[in-house]
């Protein structure tokens, strides 16, 4: 069974240039409800914690970095299919493999800094949204 929700962040590259309001429109445009939603910034602690799955991979420590650099904006979404269809929105996690159209193709500058996140199981999906509305009902 596939569930209805996932998880995104808009990631500090494309807050800092200025495309929180396009790929908004892209995310609402494709059909998913914003369920719950804030602009906020990850502490160092906060982001190890996040990708701690990736924490013995070489770039785990430049991830961090970035992903701590500036605001972000966290976001639970609806859709029937949720987490596979976000991850089709979104494309590749290099934006040079992403399919034309998708978010990543569209405002990703680098295999590191690729603008969007994306949960890649509903199981992901209910943790990730519990890491940044603890608290609410959100799954
Ligand atoms: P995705 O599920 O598409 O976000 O990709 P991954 O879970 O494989 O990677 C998570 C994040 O680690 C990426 F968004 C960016 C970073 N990363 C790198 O910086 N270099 C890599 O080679 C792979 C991932």
């Amino acid at each position: 069974m596939t569930g209805n929700r996932t998880f995104t962040m808009i990631k500090p590259d494309a807050v800092e240039n200025g495309h929180i309001g396009a790929i908004l429109e892209k995310i609402t445009a494709a059909g998913f409800k914003i369920v719950a939603m804030k602009y906020t910034q990850l502490s160092k602690r906060g982001a190890r914690e996040f990708y701690a799955i990736h924490k013995e991979r070489p770039f785990f420590g430049e991830l961090v970095d970035f992903m701590t650099r500036g605001p972000i904006v966290a976001a639970i979404l609806e859709k029937d299919n949720a987490v596979d269809d976000f991850r089709a929105l979104i494309g590749a996690t290099n934006p040079a493999e992403a399919a034309e159209g998708t978010i990543r193709k569209l405002y990703a500058t680098s295999i590191g800094e690729n603008a969007v996140h994306g949960s890649d199981s509903d199981e992901n999906a209910a943790i990730e949204g519990a890491f940044h509305f603890s608290g609410r009902e959100v799954f």
